[in-house]
């Protein structure tokens, strides 16, 4: 391989900011609603379509984008740009989105991974590692419920997933699985062993106030919180709101709602974890005059230590035991997705830092109060997070923004962060 122009330090590579920028509206249109807001929840129609137009772009840039047993999208190089045989870094984060979500979350992660190996590779750069960008299958979970589906396949963390996986309405994960290019019987392939990779490195907004306020361009994480996720079904008897006496009657809904109040009295008032959400229920047959035999929702609960969030996952299975008992209703929660809090890697910490003093920016370190495919990675690898300013701190809302500037110092920063490791 002759290699024109050897740019090892890479001091002298720059992203191309504006097709960055470009490439994020274009993203933005899939899924894209009248309001701003992005839906493309994983596995859905328009999440394949994202997959297919970033996959696209890659193969345009001379770039090879595969899709593993999971469902990840991964793109490399090709041919061989090593300077020696140390194990890859991996760059990236997630297509999909919750519903009407931002044009951010996830996204900019992964444009900017591609921008990443897009320069190196028009460079024609020598690097010590293989650079390979990935979007990570379902980060969110919006419509199957397993968030960080693909980084936990990833990881090999195969036992702590269903076998069978459905979505919200019963609709099996094998088949939108296979739409894209997975197969649910091969998992075993996409797995990644510890110690096979250098590093992953995710770009991401912050998706909270802090890096605004301060007026600092970059975020350097220092760790990301831990997080339980259950789904819970319950399920009474349906009836008649006009003539089925409140005497007997087994209104699931009445029981979700008392569960509800104590999973947000969990973190209010009772400060056993940093905070604790219900998002999502559905109500069957949710008609007006009909007392409803049917609700699933979903408890969201998140701290950064560990003991406390498992204190905190025991109350909410005992308040829903006890609950469902008085409201004489079946409760279970069908799944239960567990993420641990995780430091970040010092190492890495220490070279974005230096990268982002280099380049001029300001910055500081925080921690990260979403989840990111980041902590599932952390099982094999070091892993890395750099934040970018997020507009008032909104995000899971169409309103969620980033200036372009923004968006550009931290693409740079990620490459030269790259390029220290
Ligand atoms: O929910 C989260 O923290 C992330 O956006 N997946
Ligand atoms: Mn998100
Ligand atoms: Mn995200
Ligand atoms: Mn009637």
């Amino acid at each position: 391989l002759t290699v024109a122009d050897k740019p090892r330090s890479g001091t002298s590579l720059r992203i191309d900011g504006a097709r960055l920028l470009d490439r994020l509206d274009r993203l933005a249109e899939i899924g894209g609603g009248e309001d701003g807001g992005v839906t493309r929840m994983g596995f859905s129609d328009a999440d394949q379509e994202a997959r297919a137009h970033v996959a696209r772009q890659a193969a345009e840039a001379g770039l090879t984008a595969t899709v593993d047993a999971g469902g990840n999208l991964l793109i490399r190089r090709p041919g061989d740009h090593r300077g020696s045989h140390r194990p890859p870094i991996l760059v990236g984060s997630h297509l999909d989105t919750v519903a009407n979500g931002g044009r951010l979350d996830g996204a900019y992660g992964v444009i900017a991974a591609l921008e990443v190996l897009q320069t190196l590779h028009e460079a024609g750069a020598e690097t010590d590692h293989e650079v390979i960008a990935i979007s990570f299958a379902n980060e969110e979970g919006a419509l199957f419920p397993q968030p960080f589906w693909g980084s936990m396949v990833f990881a090999g963390r195969l036992d702590a997933l269903p076998s069978e996986p459905e979505d919200y309405s019963g609709r099996p994960l094998r088949d939108a699985l296979a739409r894209v290019g997975g197969d649910l019987s091969q998992l075993k392939t996409a797995t990644w062993a510890p110690g096979s990779l250098t590093a992953y490195l995710e770009l991401h907004v912050e998706q909270g106030p802090v890096l605004e306020r301060l007026g600092r361009s970059i975020g350097v994480v220092e760790s990301i919180t831990g997080r339980i996720h259950m789904s819970v079904q319950i399920n009474g008897k349906a009836g008649h709101a006009g003539t089925t006496p409140m005497e007997g009657r087994q209104d699931p809904l009445v029981v979700a709602a008392r569960l509800i109040h104590v999973v947000q009295g969990l973190a209010r008032e009772e400060k056993l974890c940093r905070v604790a959400t219900v998002g999502r229920m559905e109500v069957q047959p949710n008609s007006p005059n009909t007392i409803p035999n049917s609700v699933r929702l979903d408890v969201d609960l998140r701290d950064s230590d560990p003991a406390r969030l498992a204190a905190a996952e025991q109350t909410v299975r005992g308040a829903l035991a006890a609950l469902a008992r008085l409201g004489n209703v079946r409760a279970v929660i069908e799944s239960t997705v567990r993420s641990a809090p995780v430091q970040t890697d010092r190492r890495i910490r220490d070279a974005i830092a230096a990268s982002a003093t280099e380049l001029g920016h300001s910055q500081e370190t925080l921690p990260s109060g979403a989840g990111h495919d980041a902590q599932i990675v952390a099982d094999l690898a070091p892993v890395g997070m750099i934040f970018v300013p997020s507009i008032d701190g909104v995000s899971h809302v169409p309103s969620e923004r980033t200036s372009p500037e923004d968006l550009v110092i931290g693409a740079e920063v990620l490459l030269r962060t790259v390029l220290k490791l």
